[in-house]
C-alpha cells in the first residue's frame, strides 16, 4: 500500500440548503474508504466566478489523508455529488454540490477525467483563501508557491470582483 497522501478537496454549493449539502459532503468524505479528515477551513460566502449571473456560492476546503489511487478518490467525490442530487446541466452553472480534487500530495496528473492540481485553482479566491487558512505553509506542486503567495499574485481587480467573505459554519 502506498503511503497516505495529503489531499485537499474544494467544496462548493449555490443551490438548495447549502449548509446541509456541505455537511452531507463532509460526513460522506469522512466515511470514504481510505480517507481520514485532518482539517476544515471556515465557510466562505463567495461571488460567482466564470458565469456571474447566478447565486452566490458557499465554499470551503477540506484537508485529509488518503490511502488509495487518485481516480478512486475522484469516483468517491462524484458519488457524493450524485447522492446530493447534482445535475450536470451547464458548465459552471448552479449546483447543489461540487467537489473538486484540488491537490493530491505533490502529484501532477493529467489523466482522462482528472487533472491535479486542479487547473483553475491559482485564479480562484474561493479556493486560495480557504486553502491559505488551513495550509499556510503548504507548497503547491506546479507553482512551487503557497496558497497565500498565489493569492498575493492575483491582480487587484480580480481580487476585488471575486468577493469572498469568511463566515461561521453554525
Ligand atoms: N475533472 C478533472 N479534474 C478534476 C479535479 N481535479 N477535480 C473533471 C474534480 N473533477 C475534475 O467537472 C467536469 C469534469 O471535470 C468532471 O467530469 C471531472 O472528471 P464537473 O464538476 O462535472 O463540472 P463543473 O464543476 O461544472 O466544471 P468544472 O470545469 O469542474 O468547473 P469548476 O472549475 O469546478 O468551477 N464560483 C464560486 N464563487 N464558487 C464556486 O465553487 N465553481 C465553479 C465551477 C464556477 N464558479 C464558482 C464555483
Ligand atoms: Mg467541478
Amino acid at each position: 500500500m502506498p503511503p497516505a497522501q495529503e489531499v485537499f478537496i474544494g467544496l462548493g454549493c449555490n443551490m438548495g440548503d447549502c449548509r446541509a449539502n456541505l455537511r452531507f459532503a463532509l460526513e460522506g468524505l469522512a466515511a470514504l474508504p481510505g480517507y481520514r479528515p485532518v482539517a476544515l477551513s471556515s465557510l466562505y460566502r463567495t461571488a460567482p466566478v466564470g458565469k456571474t449571473d447566478q447565486a452566490d456560492f458557499y465554499n470551503a476546503v477540506a484537508h485529509g489523508k488518503y490511502e488509495g489511487p487518485p481516480l478512486e478518490l475522484l469516483t468517491g467525490l462524484q458519488a457524493l455529488e450524485q447522492a446530493r442530487g447534482r445535475e450536470r446541466r451547464e458548465r459552471w452553472g448552479p449546483r447543489t454540490l461540487d467537489l473538486d480534487l484540488l491537490l493530491f500530495g505533490q502529484e501532477i496528473l493529467a489523466l482522462p477525467g482528472l487533472e491535479v492540481p486542479h487547473p483553475r485553482l491559482a485564479e480562484r479566491v474561493f479556493v486560495l483563501a480557504p486553502l491559505a487558512e488551513i495550509a499556510p505553509d503548504y507548497i503547491l506542486p506546479r507553482w512551487g508557491l503557497s496558497a497565500g503567495e498565489l493569492l498575493e499574485r492575483l491582480p487587484a481587480e480580480e481580487k476585488a470582483c471575486q468577493e469572498a467573505k469568511r463566515i461561521k459554519w453554525e
